[in-house]
């Protein structure tokens, strides 16, 4: 093909970010299809829910030109460096499952990403169909629940329906542990969903069952779900001891109220939150759990 002909056809198509892998990124661009595309620059600075535009360069290929300005960013951060997972996304949904094991220390570190990222946050219960464990995993939620946060309960493999009113209108991040049911979830409620995945996994890398890199489904032009990786950990170093306490809303409430101005509400006499606490306004498991996370800040 000759580099004249290319130029003259070459021209910036809108679309938005459905896959990204090191520097490799899938566009979708509606009437144009999918684009393969790699960023002008060095660096991979795209993230999967990006609004770029894209210059093909031969079939099915492509030069990312640029990209709109993002509304939110969802990543969790190492002490070296933050990684995104999606961007311009409205809300996170938190997976949990019946089986396997989950941490409840991953949920409330995912749930307090989303609150000082600006993302509305819920909780998914999945595997209702496995009773016993069920029941357990239920118990396990319950202090998120009393802090504030929605939980819908479900069996994906049987019915996802329950989850589909909550995401009207939203573009959701499915985040949890691997094995938790996300992409269970997505292939229920997204129609082609799985044969895009197929298609997406081919083009990437691997056919490895699990969900190796986020993946966007775009149900309407206001609905979409991304698709994560299972992930172990979930980075907060870039939050202060500030930034944690305001991230759990049932302590939000209260900051201020302490005696102490610097109230860390360990051991210091008159702590709102404590008593609070104490009271059975704020889930012991909770507080727990927020102290557990600001111990990492308080090293910093
Ligand atoms: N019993 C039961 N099993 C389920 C349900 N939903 C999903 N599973 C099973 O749980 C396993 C894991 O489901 P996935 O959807 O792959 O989990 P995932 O969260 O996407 O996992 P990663 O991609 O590794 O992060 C699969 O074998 C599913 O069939 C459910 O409602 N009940
Ligand atoms: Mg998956
Ligand atoms: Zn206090």
């Amino acid at each position: 093909m000759s580099s004249r002909c290319l130029s003259d056809e070459a021209f910036a198509i809108a679309g938005e970010i459905v896959a990204a892998y090191g520097r490799q990124y899938l566009v979708d661009c509606g009437e144009s299809g999918l684009i393969a595309s790699t960023p002008r620059g060095k660096k991979s600075i795209y993230a999967c829910g990006d609004r770029v535009a894209v210059r093909a360069t031969g079939p099915g290929e492509g030069v990312i030109e640029t990209a709109m300005p993002r509304k939110t960013e969802f990543f969790r951060a190492s002490a070296r460096r933050a990684k995104l997972i999606a961007v311009n996304a409205t809300q996170v949904a938190v997976v949990a499952a019946a089986e396997p094991s989950f941490s409840d220390e991953f949920i409330a570190r995912v749930l307090l990403a989303a609150e000082r990222q600006g993302l509305r946050a819920m909780l998914v219960l999945n595997k209702a169909d496995l009773a016993a464990p069920f029941a357990r995993a239920r118990e396990r939620i319950r202090p998120f629940e009393q802090a504030g946060y929605r939980v819908v309960e479900l069996a994906a493999r049987h019915d996802v329906e329950p989850l589909r009113p909550h995401l009207a209108g939203m573009v959701t991040i499915l985040a949890g542990q691997s094995g938790m049911g996300k992409t269970t979830i997505i292939n229920s409620l997204v129609p082609g969903a799985n044969s895009a995945t197929r298609e997406i996994s081919h083009f990437l890398d691997s056919g490895r069952h699990t969900t190796a890199h986020a993946r966007l489904y775009r149900l309407d032009a206001e609905t979409a779900l991304v698709d994560c990786p299972g992930l172990q950990q979930f980075g907060l170093a870039h939050l202060a001891f500030r930034d944690i306490e305001w991230g759990f809303p049932e302590l939000r409430a209260l900051i201020g109220a302490c005696r102490f101005q610097d109230c860390r509400h360990a051991t210091e006499p008159g702590c709102a939150i404590r008593e609070a606490c104490a009271h059975g306004a704020i889930h012991p498991r909770r507080l727990a759990l927020f102290h557990r996370i600001a111990s990492e800040a308080a090293k910093r």
